[in-house]
């Protein structure tokens, strides 16, 4: 297996007792079909049936008692069956379903209903991954609806197919043969999505080029859009705020101006005669250098509402990002999105979200989540997670990233009291909001296996069922995903789901433990730098993150620093504020303390920090202990594989370790403490490494 089926290979039920089980389910199948949709659930079902009971699966068009399985929206269901799905399809709206089992005249039959085609699909699918788990059938009763409304990947894509960040190979978008010759990646990267959910995806780089909005081009997002339609998926373009310059030939973009929004009124109507169905734009504006209504003198909400009246007639959305942060202000980084966005809640368009990423720093292995979260109750905000790995190894390290997407979704911002999580902002309840979104930077290109390690086909699938359901556990979706993936021999599904479970810990520990943070070596973040200090603005530099110095480490976000935690609600303020109540994980996020700081274990700060190193590293071994143990349950190709792959974690593992602590020794002036491996090489080294070619990025030559 190469990897290239995802979760979605279907390997054949072995066991007799399900094999027989699953073979009388599947043996008069009614299937309601007459859309597009429909026939997507339709071959899906023959495929994953097929493939499963290791037999061509048939389907009837017609009614009857003998059907063992019935597959149909509300509207198309037998009286009887109704009885016992009616209430179940009044609370599960146009994207969800019902999957049963109901008693007709003392015979069992398998029920798949809902109220809509979609719901259809992903009934489909998910009854699908419940025979891939080799569960049991009898007396099944899943009753589903998503929890958020706009479940989406940010593809960073180039034009020229370069994917920033991206680390698995090219864009999927092969632009230069499109319309005409759709690829059957996009229907299998379009099944992958909706297996898991997720109904929205933007194809282009959040720095954007503005030629993805010519007729050129929109023929061929058109394609593709078209490709996707079955599957429930809608497509999204990033929109270049000067777009109006560069392809509309005006010499302003600014959103006050007549000609300029009579451009993006004419733009919206171009684009929606093609795909009628079409998402939205998705903006970075006045960040990192893209253009923006700042430019003119103008503000997010001038920017954005200009966007959003355009969009309006044809039901489109504006999500415009909140990842601003600017070189003039900057006592602290970590303050700037609040600053610059809370005022103006309850300002944006109806049909504007605002994506906040889930730190308010950068996608780093452990961040407090974003102080935004909670704090406008009068505009949507969108979660942005990165799922490719820009600050975690890149898709050389196994990390399980759902666990870090459930931390941040389970915080309290205790805004409206305890209990008021980053989830309940995301899914509307807690400001009773019906736009809701979540957005996953995708690590997907095109490799063989799609994400480059086989492992991080996981993070893909996570978020996926996150952004259906932020309450879900991460050691669910581990155990969902090993199954389908692997194999249910509860030898392999135990071990690597702790394997999993533990990874995210062991990235945070060997590369930025106890709330360090943004050490990474400059521009494409691979390995360490914490050194780096002489970058044009102050807050790219590592130095400005860790403070090292000869009295200790860390970054005072207190009252006596920046205050950052004034963002923060009561009493989630007061406790960050205090390092005895801080917990230990964002310790130096928010606190300069000194060397021979005590810890709650007793150890001094600098024995605590390297021993942290220390354990990450550990903790990689382990894995590879782990993995070397799986080798009877999977193939010798697949675990050969991951074996390389944790090879290289490893050596990189104590390359941070290595680096980091010699690096912060040249200030803490004390030996490394028992238990701490010694360093290989010297400081020098590590600081003579250059990465011009490393992956995601392109080579800076300056
Ligand atoms: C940073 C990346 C940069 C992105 C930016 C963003 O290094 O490539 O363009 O985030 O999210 O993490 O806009």
């Amino acid at each position: 297996p190469s990897g290239y089926d995802l979760w979605l290979g279907y390997g054949k039920i072995e066991n007799v007792e399900l094999l027989r089980q699953y073979e009388q389910a599947a043996t008069s199948i009614y299937f309601q079909n007459n859309s597009e949709i429909l026939e997507a659930a339709q071959k899906e079902l023959k495929r994953g049936l097929g493939s499963m009971l290791d037999r061509a699966v048939d389907f009837t068009d017609s009614f009857s008692t003998a059907n063992s399985m019935v597959i149909a929206k509300k509207a198309g269901l037998d009286k009887a069956i109704m009885k016992s799905v009616a209430a179940d399809l009044d609370r599960i709206g146009k994207e969800g379903f019902v999957i049963k089992s109901v008693q007709l005249k003392d015979k069992d039959i398998l029920v798949i209903s809902a109220n809509e085609d979609i719901g259809i699909l992903y009934g489909v699918f998910r009854l699908l991954r419940f025979m891939q788990g080799h569960k049991t059938l009898s007396s099944i009763s899943l009753v589903d609806a998503p929890k958020i409304a706009i479940r989406m990947l940010n593809h960073w894509d180039n034009l020229d197919r370069t994917v920033e960040h991206g680390y698995a190979g090219f864009s999927l978008w092969n632009w230069q043969k499109l319309p005409e010759y759709i690829d059957r990646r996009y229907i299998d990267y379009a099944r992958a999505n909706a297996s898991i959910g997720i109904n929205a995806v933007s194809l282009t780089n959040v720095n954007a080029n503005a030629l993805i909005l010519t007729p050129m081009y929109l023929e061929k997002v058109r394609a593709l859009a078209e490709a996707f339609r079955p599957y429930g998926i809608k497509v999204y373009l990033t929109a270049r705020f000067s777009a109006p310059i560069e392809i509309g030939g005006l010499r302003s973009a600014d959103p006050l101006n007549a000609e300029v929004q009579q451009w993006w009124n004419d733009k919206a109507e171009e684009i929606y005669a093609q795909i009628p169905d079409f998402g939205g734009f998705l903006v970075k504006a006045n960040s990192e250098g893209q253009p923006g209504p700042q430019n003119y003198g103008r503000n997010h909400v001038d920017g954005a509402n200009m966007m959003a009246r355009a969009l309006q007639p044809f039901d489109g959305k504006v999500i415009w990002r909140a990842f601003v942060y600017s070189e003039h202000d900057a006592d602290d980084r970590a303050k700037q999105a609040y600053s610059e966005f809370v005022p103006y809640d309850g300002q944006f368009m109806e049909n504007v979200l605002v994506q906040t990423k889930n730190g308010a720093i950068d996608f780093q292995p452990r961040e407090p989540f974003h102080p935004m979260f909670g704090a406008m109750p009068n505009t949507p905000l969108m979660m942005e997670f990165q799922i490719t790995q820009e600050y975690l190894g890149f898709s050389t390290h196994l990390v399980f990233l759902p666990k870090l997407f459930e931390e941040v979704l389970d915080a309290d911002t205790y805004l409206k009291g305890k209990g008021s999580t980053v989830a309940k902002v995301i899914d509307g309840s807690l400001h009773d909001k019906k736009m809701t979104g979540m957005a996953g930077v995708a690590n997907i290109g095109t490799d063989l296996n799609w994400t480059g390690h086989p492992f991080a086909q996981a993070n893909w699938y996570g978020f996926g069922r996150l952004a259906w359901d932020p309450y879900l556990s991460s050691e669910t979706i581990a155990d969902e995903w090993i199954r389908a993936t692997f194999s249910n021999d509860p030898k392999f599904v135990g071990p690597v789901r702790k394997m999993l479970l533990t990874s995210r810990e062991a990235v945070v520990n060997y590369m930025n433990p106890l709330g360090l943070h943004h050490i990474f070596d400059t521009g494409h973040h691979y390995g360490p730098g914490p050194w780096v200090s002489e970058l044009s603005r102050p807050e790219w530099n590592p130095t400005y993150y860790h403070k090292a110095d000869e009295y200790g480490i860390g970054f005072d976000r207190t009252p006596t620093g920046s205050n950052a935690t004034e963002q923060y609600a009561e009493p989630l303020r007061s406790m960050l504020n205090d390092p005895k109540t801080c917990p230990e994980e964002y310790l130096l996020w928010f606190h300069h303390l000194p060397w021979d700081y005590t810890l709650r274990n007793g150890h001094t700060l600098w024995d605590g920090i390297a021993l942290k190193y220390q354990e990450g590293v550990d903790q990689v071994q382990d894995m590879r202990t782990t993995w070397k143990n799986m080798e009877p349950y999977i193939s010798k190709a697949q675990h050969e594989e991951v074996w390389m792959l944790l090879e290289i974690q490893l050596k990189e593992a104590r390359w941070w370790r290595d680096a980091c602590l010699l690096y912060f020794q040249t200030y803490s002036k004390k030996e490394l403490p028992e238990g701490v491996e010694k360093p290989t090489r010297t400081l020098e080294y590590f600081k003579s490494l250059k990465f011009l070619f490393a992956p995601g990025i392109r080579p800076r030559w300056d």
